[in-house]
């Protein structure tokens, strides 16, 4: 028995800069990902010292997604979620006119989508930006990026207007702490001053956007997109309570004023203690109370833990966490955590009262290709079928869940390592790290474990 709605959006979520390639074809400018051929964790080069990447090429979605997106149909999606490359609209950002053959693009890739009966979901952007606006304006640090990205989304908006009726904003806009090139393109070695000045601004064009959105669309939905991540205390010592209460206050800040439309009193006293002091214009603190988000869509990979004893910490990939004794961790260290999502769904939900949208979810794997030809990822099975049982629980618990798009149906370029190695798909693209391969497409045995999934409306799991 399925409790699962029966207009609940199933599919996969892709990002342009990890499927696309063609990062410099018919007019596209270089963007922040362009600049970062080791991922989000390692340093940016300059444009005179940029290096050929894997992300260059990608997996050629460019060229290939009338097959990709056939396979997706395949396996029953009637939703993808993938993001627009600022720069192939906006090559420098800061151009009065858009790239037509940008927005010629992605009219293909709607219009091939509208012929699967796949609904598109997309990112306006997901970690990247054109770099120029690093170079020219200091990204987000400087205000005059609120316009460029307005001058963007209503373009884009207008565009595909006819075609596009659910829009998120900025990808796991929270990491923009963590990650700040990718978030905010502000360089490593950025200030919290600097970097939450930078925040501001781009909450505000959030704001913006939301507004824009339903000006222009009216019929459509926009969401934000946090990194959903749920910190447990590590024992139950008040002062680990209070630490893990911080650890989610400090990732859900984001998603509180994008969703209460202002910034909450938690935050206020956090700038207050170290010295922060953001400059705002008249009329920003109206732009973020006039524009709550429609619905909160986050990823969720991992949960986490917090001890008031730093030595409990350990480093880790993107995040240093504390350990978990009781939970399993992936070949990358991320605590895999399927409760955790039920968790973390009660608790936005009982937060926002908002509709919420699992966006990303998936397990990063090496896979080994057989001999026949067959990959046998039980691991990725087992992963993904615990994580929807706990999603099933949650909608049991009350929790409004609008839809799941797993993070990379296929294999796309790894975030945070920029390798092929790291795995999500249900379709095995033949790339690999050192670029090799022929980009040959195959259904791994997931792929039918999630066309029996989505064809019994989750009664399968
Ligand atoms: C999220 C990003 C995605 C994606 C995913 C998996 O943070 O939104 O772009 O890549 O993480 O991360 P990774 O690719 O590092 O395994």
């Amino acid at each position: 028995m399925t409790h699962f709605p029966d207009n609940f959006l199933w599919g996969g979520a892709i990002a342009a800069n990890q499927v696309e390639g063609a990062f410099d074809r018919d007019g596209k400018g270089l963007s922040t990902s362009d600049m970062l051929p080791n991922g989000i964790l390692s340093p940016h080069q300059s444009r005179e010292e940029r290096t050929p990447g894997i992300k260059d090429l990608a997996i050629d979605f460019y060229n290939r997604y009338p097959e990709d997106i056939a396979l997706f149909k395949e396996m029953g999606f009637n939703c993808l979620r993938l993001s627009i490359a600022w720069s192939r609209i906006f090559p420098n950002g800061d151009d009065e006119a858009p790239n037509e053959a940008g927005l010629a693009y992605y009219h293909k890739i709607f219009d091939e989508l509208a012929c699967h009966d796949i609904t598109p979901f997309v990112t306006l952007s997901h970690y990247e930006m054109p770099y120029a606006l690093t170079e020219r304006y200091n990204g987000w640090g400087d205000r005059h990026l609120i316009g460029f990205f307005e001058r963007y989304a209503r373009t884009v908006f207008e565009a595909y207007k006819d075609k596009v009726k659910l829009w998120l904003t900025f990808n796991e806009i929270n990491m923009s702490l963590h990650a700040p090139f990718t978030g905010v393109g502000l360089p490593e070695g950025a200030s919290e001053q600097q970097i939450y000045q930078a925040i501001h601004h781009q909450l505000v064009a959030s704001a913006r956007a939301v507004r824009l959105c339903h000006d222009i669309v009216p019929n459509a939905r926009i969401g934000n997109m946090l990194l959903g991540a749920i910190t447990y205390p590590y024992n139950c010592n008040p002062d680990d309570v209070i630490a893990a209460m911080n650890e989610n206050n400090k990732w859900l800040f984001f998603g509180d004023v994008q969703t209460r439309g202002k910034y909450p009193g938690y935050m206020l006293r956090y700038f207050r203690d170290q010295g922060i002091d953001i400059a705002m214009e008249d009329g920003d603190l109206d732009e973020l109370a006039q524009a709550s988000v429609d619905f909160i869509s986050f990823s969720y990979y991992a949960s986490g833990c917090a001890s008031a004893d730093p030595k409990q910490k350990e480093v880790g990939n993107i995040v240093d966490s504390v350990p978990n004794p009781y939970l399993e961790k992936s070949e990358w260290g991320w605590l895999i955590d399927p409760k955790g999502l039920r968790i973390l769904l009660n608790f936005l939900y009982d937060r926002y009262q908002k509709p919420l949208f699992i966006v990303e979810n998936g397990l990063g794997a090496r896979d080994d290709v057989l001999h026949t030809g067959e990959i046998n990822d039980d691991y990725r099975i087992a992963y993904l079928n615990d994580h929807l049982v706990q999603a099933r629980e949650a909608i049991l618990d009350g929790v409004d869940l609008m839809g799941f798009t797993s993070w990379g149906p296929i294999d796309l370029v790894s975030n945070s390592t920029a390798q092929m190695s790291k795995r999500y798909g249900f379709i095995y693209v033949d790339r690999h790290d050192d670029g090799s391969g022929t980009l040959e497409r195959s259904r791994k045995k997931s792929f039918e474990w999630y066309k029996k999934v989505i064809a019994s409306n989750g009664a399968a799991l």
